[in-house]
């Protein structure tokens, strides 16, 4: 931009007596080596020339700055520091404007902070994200942010990590305006209205107390989420010492926090998973297919499943067509759309008008042969081989031949479902999970005859959901439900050799799961497993260890919540060990002779680990999943894997981080 060059990515241009500082370090701008010195320089570049009265600092592209360059966090740290850059900022004797045309997250929106005034364009949106990378924000947030906004909205931003729109942060004292034009200008114009007066240094605000009730009030909900993670409980505390400690104190306990989180294996495990994330839409052979264009998407069956796919492709812009087997169908099916819409306005996060332009792209039918036009189609019918195959022989006949037809099918092989229609070259799997409207992971599974360019356009569909779309190839289960199922396996083993199913969930609750195993099989239902184990036993390996209990809580009627007792029993409603259960289990060892032991919880935790990660291995080794980190984000995004734990595979050490 400018043609003062201050370091590779940063240069600047002198507008009307006002340095103006851009920051260009694709992709986000984020403040590594050659951005801190550069803006060093742009310091003592303007503190030599008198001609000019301040700074102004903006982004080059969509990004005003990202962060700190989390590339480096695996490398000692490296002077110049982004703390005493930002507090060379704060001090500088001439105004520094923030101009911030774009995200400015973590060790950006902290520089926006440091500056003495802040506008933003529209779409600029602010966080410090920092403890969803397991650490806290190291460069003054902690101790600034309240000082500008007050403890409450600060503990509640940095707590939970989430990016405020411009109008919210204009809203709690953020910024100090918003401009649609002439963003560089407008921020100009705020340095020359600062130049001969009291310049506003954040640091030196003062803290509004506030009472431990109010601030315990704001973390309550925020530690209740974090699941025993370290870095949100520690940013909390930092916002609190805001009020007591000295601001150059609190900047020096908030690096010394931040340097040590840093280090740690939370850290780490957040690192892989953020670039993992990022990962996944690099899938190998897709490089050069360009995806087709989706506009108007089918959905056959509108039920549980049917209809929050249904609502994620109304809300991602798409027309959607239902279908169902009857008009009173499909009248249910498009009132179990709108009602999903109903609820989403309910809670504001959807405006009216929001809802009423969604439903204007909604169409439910009774005949498939309103599918006629439809670029891609998505089955989410009863999860049975005959009803999926032979409603893919009638969509055969009804779609375009370039239409895409997707099965959601969580056990069933996609492979003979294909083989069913005419043109198996264009089905692919789109395994959603439920809720799936809120839920992020789609397993995208990539069938023995799809074309490339069917899996490229269903990949980009499900980007385009915001989905978190993970490849795979074709085996029962997928990654995720044969992951799972290793730990069910491994889980009843231990219950037959001696531990009970509570004591199981409670380790499991304790490593940061929110619901253990046995819990979320009664929340599930135990009958359709159960089904599936029935339909199994013909061809099960009898040498295989295979343990029953399950199978005499079915016999028992214990299908869980829905029928009150399962793995535990459910009065009211609240989860409840019941010694009956124990009382099965106990019989069930002495029918097999096995003498039970004890278990400690990290036994449990590590054999459930251990055999997790041996399933992920042997799923890697049958190529049915192309990278440990997809499976890792599998279990993660689909099963309830701590994300601070980095995943089966991560925890296992089998991954590079
Ligand atoms: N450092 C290094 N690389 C980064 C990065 C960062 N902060 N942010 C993104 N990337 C890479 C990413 O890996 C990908 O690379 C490419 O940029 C595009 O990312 C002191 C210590 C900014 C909203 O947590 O949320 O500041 O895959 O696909 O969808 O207190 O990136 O192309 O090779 O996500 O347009 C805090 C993290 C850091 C923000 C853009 N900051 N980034 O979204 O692109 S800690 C964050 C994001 C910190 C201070 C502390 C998003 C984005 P590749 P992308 P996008």
């Amino acid at each position: 931009m400018g043609d003062l060059r201050f370091s590779e990515t940063v240069s600047g241009k002198i507008a009307d007596r006002v340095l103006v500082v851009s920051i260009d370090n694709p992709p986000v701008n984020a403040t590594s080596l050659s951005v801190r010195a550069g803006l060093g320089a742009a310091l003592d570049h303007a503190a030599a020339l008198d001609a000019v009265r301040g700074i102004v600092i903006t982004g080059a592209g969509k990004t005003f700055v990202g962060g700190a360059d989390i590339k480096e966090f695996d490398k000692p740290p490296e002077a110049p520091f982004l703390p005493d850059v930002y507090l060379r900022i704060e001090q500088f004797s001439k105004p520094a404007v923030a101009a911030v045309n774009g995200a400015a997250l973590g060790g950006g929106c902290e520089l926006a902070l440091a500056c003495h005034g802040r506008v933003a364009a529209p779409a600029a949106s602010f966080g410090l994200p920092e403890v969803k990378l397991g650490i806290v924000p190291g460069a003054g947030g902690t101790q600034r942010l309240p000082r500008l906004v007050g403890i409450a909205a600060a503990a509640e931003m940095i707590g939970t990590g989430r990016a405020l729109k411009a109008g919210e942060a204009l809203g709690i004292g953020l910024i100090d305006r918003i401009t649609g034009e002439g963003l560089v200008a407008e921020a100009c114009v705020l340095v020359a209205s600062m130049a001969d007066g009291e310049l506003r240094r954040s640091g030196a605000l003062a803290v509004k107390p506030v009472s431990d009730a109010e601030i315990d009030a704001v973390g309550a909900k925020i530690l209740a989420r974090a699941r025993g993670q370290a870095a949100p409980a520690e940013a909390l505390r930092l916002v609190k010492a805001a009020m007591t400690l000295p601001f150059n104190d609190g900047l020096a306990e908030e690096r010394r926090t931040f340097l040590r989180l840093r280090e740690s294996q939370e850290a780490a495990a957040l690192r892989y998973v953020f670039f993992a994330e990022r990962a996944v839409g690099k899938v190998e052979g897709l490089e050069k297919t360009t995806p087709r264009n989706t506009r108007c998407v089918g959905v056959v069956g509108t039920g549980l499943m049917g209809s929050g796919i249904a609502v994620s492709a109304l809300n991602a812009g798409f027309q959607v067509i239902g279908v169902e087997q009857s008009e009173e169908g499909a009248t249910k099916g498009y009132g179990r759309i709108a009602g999903i819409l109903d609820k989403a306005v309910q809670s504001g996060r959807l405006d009216p008008a929001g809802r009423d332009e969604r439903l204007g792209r909604l169409t439910v039918a009774s005949d498939l042969s309103a599918l006629r036009d439809a670029d891609l189609v998505i089955e989410a019918v009863f999860d049975d081989f005959d009803i999926k195959a032979g409603l893919f022989r009638r969509l055969d006949e009804v779609v375009r031949a370039d239409a895409i037809l997707a099965t959601n099918t969580s056990y069933l092989d996609p492979d003979t479902i294909a083989a069913a229609t005419r043109h198996p070259e264009r089905v692919v799997g789109l395994h959603f999970f439920s809720p799936a409207n809120i839920m992020r992971l789609v397993e995208v599974v990539n069938c023995a005859r799809t074309e490339t360019e069917v899996l490229a356009t269903a990949l980009a569909f499900a980007k385009r959901l915001g989905k978190l779309p993970i490849v795979c190839g074709v085996t029962e289960g997928f990654v995720g439900n044969r992951v799972f199922s290793a730990y069910r396996r491994e889980a009843e083993f231990m219950v037959e050799e001696g531990a009970l199913p509570h004591e199981v969930d409670q380790a499991m609750e304790a490593f940061g799961f929110p619901m253990g195993l046995f819990a979320v099989c009664d929340m599930a239902g135990l009958e359709i497993a159960w089904a599936r184990r029935k339909r199994q036993a013909s061809t099960r390996d009898p040498n295989a260890r295979y343990v029953e209990i399950a199978d005499r809580l079915c016999e028992a009627g214990r299908f869980g919540q829905k029928s009150g007792r399962g793995w535990y029993a459910y009065p009211e409603a609240r989860r409840t060990v019941d010694p009956d259960v124990t009382a099965l289990v106990v019989a069930e060892r002495r029918r097999k002779g096995i003498k039970p032991r004890s278990f400690t919880g990290n036994e449990i935790v590590t054999r459930v680990l251990t055999a997790m990660a041996a399933e992920g291995r042997a799923l890697l080794s049958e190529g049915i999943a192309t990278r440990a980190s997809d499976i890792d984000l599998v279990m993660i995004n689909g099963y309830g894997f701590p994300a601070h734990r980095g995943g089966p595979m991560f925890t296992a050490g089998g991954v590079d981080t």
